[in-house]
């Protein structure tokens, strides 16, 4: 037997699956198809990380058993290759992008292939590709075309060092999610995709596919649906309104002022009426400098400014109260104003406190001169005239109703979830496909004049201004009208780093398509996706942005199904062997090529899909690693133990067939570490026999190859097993032989258990009587009397009676 040589078997199987086409997805109608979708990387220049091998592997697994299964599986990868750090780079080092690009893929390419997945390689994708962007250009016009896509004035969260705009997606806690600076709020006119209109189709989505629990939830969260009111407060001695949503329409007779957003446009609207717009205008620029979180965030300390020379009225006391300008409440958000009321609001009442405004409690049951009572399950309405007595569940819709009556306010639905703001200031990425010309207004490039592709130049560094640096390019901004031929300029904003990624699925379908973004028989017959795996950061922006294109898609007949993917799982991140997450800084950094070169992809892919449960994070471990690698050094060393014999031994059969249902459904449960445990057992019991039948080990290797598929093509090829190991079709297990065969039996006398035999399930009833008989606490029972009945339950119960 040969050393195990994992460099010289794994370049030959990789050449003959490649040389072979052998997971060439096939457009073949009539088989059953699998469509296993992974998220595509993003082609940085540090090339692979372990965890991408951890998302991969999952579904790699499921996809190679699919194809012994008989399916004709689509299992696709490809490359979303615009965005910052390409651009960044790209400047740093004086690179065009497109070079950049073009090499990173390169790397990432031949990493992936050094894995061996069984990806189809006719079928890549890359997102900066025009034959790719066209489509997503085209996607853009057909929103644009249905309202979805418009251009607003309004207030963007603005990256102060990558000078871009950023979507609330892009950033958390007030920083920029790719460089970490402070983000600020900034005028600016831009593009935005109505992904609201589409609030309540994408939750009702939710319950049509079958998302991990926590996914589902993530997503709801999101979107964020509150039902409430909105309600209109007259402004004293004027035909000006406030309008205000709120949640607790119940809570209005203890509203004691109102406050509106910094950015609100009343202010501006009564600006001749405002004694104090100085004052106001100083805070609103204040504001400016503070993030989103930053202000809604529950800190104590809450400030603002009162609006001096107006008022408003209590809709329904009819009181006066006073209106504040405070930055806790966001322009953003429902309608920019609210009506406070401190005594149930733990923002209002802090606020409260520090301006010395009255606290009237409407609802019993705390106190609220010492804290905000908000809880909403108990108590009743108090000093609120007609909602006296009522609980808050009761005296909500009858507020509602009041209102709707009168006419100062209506049932409302609102939803957290912003429209999405459509435009990066930046040169990598899909240019908007819009002109604008002096006469015709905003017109969108026509479809036959698609793609709009980049300008060829040397120079992409933001402006400081937030303009895209497309538009200091004039040979590419002067264009001419395609409506009147006149002269007219490109929008020179790109497409959000989303874009390309929103509807990839798709081309995978029908990847080289000229006429159409996909055949509608192909989508037909291979959507929708119907397992995708990726990583927890993703559940809410990329896969609601994709979902949202989706359902528009649908909706205009572009596509066959209603929902993009029937499941979606994800995976825990891998750690750095300190238990921290691995970054560069920390040096606990895992490059997959080293232990590709010292232990080889099989080992990797092992361990990786050992190291711990595949939801939950798992640290790095060298041990772990050289474990996994040991028990593959076991498996090949066996192939001097398999006699040729094409059955299962006595022995080993009961094990087989428990081990082949185990490992084929934990793999399907994505528990790959009781699978790879599993076969690890099985290979401790070949031990212990001595010698393994061919059927034996042949079965072993089907079962182990999705994970660690060279070494057991190898072997498979080595015992002369016929064909290749991946055109073999997936074992089978029969249900009764993985059900242990001896148990303990109970046998009954005349009702009374005298005694336990242990007997195989399926024995007959002479074999319970002998087995019965050779007991002696049960003989002696028997002893001397005749046996008038006995009732036998092979499996179950042997009852005897006698007399
Ligand atoms: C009166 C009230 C009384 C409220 C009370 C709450 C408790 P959700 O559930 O998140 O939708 N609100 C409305 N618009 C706002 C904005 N633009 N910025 C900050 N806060 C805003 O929250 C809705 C509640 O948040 C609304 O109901 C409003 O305060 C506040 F005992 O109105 B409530
Ligand atoms: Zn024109």
């Amino acid at each position: 037997m040969e050393r195990y040589n994992h460099e010289k078997v794994e370049k030959k199987w990789q050449q003959i699956w490649e040389d072979t086409n052998a997971f060439k997805a096939e457009d073949n109608f009539d088989k059953p198809k699998f469509y296993g979708l992974v998220e595509f990387p993003y082609p940085s220049g540090v090339g692979l990380h372990v965890g991408h091998v951890r998302a991969y592997t999952s579904l790699e697994v499921i996809a190679r058993k699919r194809r012994m299964q008989g399916y004709n599986v689509l299992f696709p990868i490809g490359f979303d290759a615009y965005g910052l750090p390409t651009e960044n780079y790209a400047i740093k080092t004086g690179q065009h992008p497109r070079k950049v690009t073009d090499r990173n893929i390169e790397v990432f390419t031949q990493q992936l292939k050094s894995i061996g997945y069984s990806f189809d390689w006719d079928r890549v994708i890359d997102t900066t590709d025009p034959d790719y962007f066209k489509w997503t250009q085209w996607i853009f016009l057909q929103m644009y075309k249905h309202g979805l896509a418009y251009k607003d004035h309004t207030y963007v969260n603005f990256c102060t060092h990558c000078k871009v705009v950023l979507s609330n997606e892009d950033f958390r806690d007030g920083k920029c999610d790719r460089c970490g600076s402070d983000v600020i709020q900034m005028e600016k006119d831009v593009w935005f995709l109505k992904i609201r209109d589409y609030a309540e189709k994408l939750l009702k989505g939710l319950d049509d596919v079958d998302y991990l629990p926590r996914i589902k939830t993530e997503q709801k969260n999101w979107i964020g649906k509150s039902i409430g009111a909105e309600i209109d407060f007259k402004i004293k001695d004027h035909e000006e309104k406030l309008k205000v949503f709120t949640t607790r329409a119940d809570t209005l007779f203890g509203v004691t002022f109102m406050v509106i957003a910094p950015e609100h446009p009343i202010i501006e609207k009564l600006s001749s009426e405002i004694l104090n717009m100085d004052e106001i205008l100083d805070y609103k620029k204040e504001a400016q400098h503070k993030t989103e979180f930053e202000r809604v965030q529950l800190v104590k300390d809450k400030t603002g400014v009162k609006i001096n020379g107006i008022t408003a009225i209590n809709p329904v006391s009819g009181k006066e109260i006073p209106i504040f300008v405070a930055d806790y409440v966001m322009m953003g958000y429902g309608t920019g104003a609210i009506m406070a009321v401190p005594a149930h609001d733990t923002r209002d009442w802090d606020f409260a406190k520090k301006f010395d405004l009255p606290i009237i409690e409407v609802i019993s049951g705390g106190n609220v001169q010492e804290e905000a009572f908000t809880d909403v399950s108990s108590g009743t309405l108090v000093n609120s005239d007609f909602l006296n007595g009522l609980e808050v569940k009761e005296a909500i819709p009858t507020m509602i109703q009041y209102l709707e009556e009168h006419h100062i306010g209506k049932k409302t639905i609102n939803y957290k979830m912003k429209n999405w703001a459509f435009n990066r200031q930046r040169y990598w990425g899909e240019p908007i496909p819009i002109v604008y010309c002096e006469h015709c207004g905003t017109v969108p490039v026509p479809e036959k004049d698609l793609p709009v592709e980049l300008p060829k130049v040397t120079h992409y560094e933001p402006t400081d201004t937030g303009e895209s640096p497309l538009a200091d390019i004039p040979e590419w901004v002067n264009t001419t009208c395609p409506v009147c031929g006149g002269p007219a300029k490109r929008e020179t904003d790109t497409m959000p780093q989303w874009a390309g990624s929103s509807w990839y699925f798709l081309r995978y379908t029908d990847p080289h398509n000229t006429e159409a973004l996909a055949d509608m028989d192909k989508m037909k017959y291979w959507l929708p996706v119907d397992w995708y795996n990726g990583g927890m950061e993703h559940v809410t922006r990329h896969l609601l942005y994709s979902r949202f294109w989706h359902q528009f898609l649908y909706d205009i007949g572009a596509v066959p199904t209603k929902e993009p993917y029937k499941k979606r799982t994800a995976q825990g991140l891998i750690l750095g062997s300190d238990g921290e997450k691995m970054s560069k800084s920390k040096g606990n950094v895992v490059n997959p090529n080293d232990i590709i070169n010292e232990y080889g992809a099989d080992a990797l892919r092992t361990y990786i899909m050992f190291i711990g449960d595949y939801e939950k994070p798992a640290p790095w471990s060298e041990n772990g690693l050289k474990g996994c690698n040991r028990f593959l050094e076991r498996v090949w060393r066996l192939q001097d133990s398999v006699i040729d014999k094409n059955v299962y031994s006595d022995a080993l059969e009961g094990d087989m067939h428990k081990t082949i249902k185990k490992v084929s459904e934990d793999y399907e449960a994505m528990k790959y570490n009781t699978a790879i445990a599993a076969l690890m057992s099985l290979l401790n019991r070949f031990t212990e026999v001595g010698t393994v039948t061919k059927a034996e080990f042949g079965d072993f290797l089907k079962l182990l190859y999705p994970v660690a598929p060279h070494m057991t093509e190898e072997l498979w090829e080595i015992i002369g097993q016929p064909g290749m190991l991946h055109q073999a079709s997936w074992p089978t297990f029969d249900e009764e032989k993985t059900i242990d065969n001896i148990i303990e039996m109970a046998v009954q006398i005349n009702g009374k258990v005298r005694g336990k035999i242990q007997i195989a399930i399926d024995a007959d009833q002479e074999t319970a009587h002998n087995m019965a008989l050779q007991n002696d606490n049960i003989n002696k029972f028997i002893q001397n009397k005749q046996i008038v009945k006995e009732i036998y339950r092979p499996g179950k119960i042997y009852n005897i009676v006698v007399k």
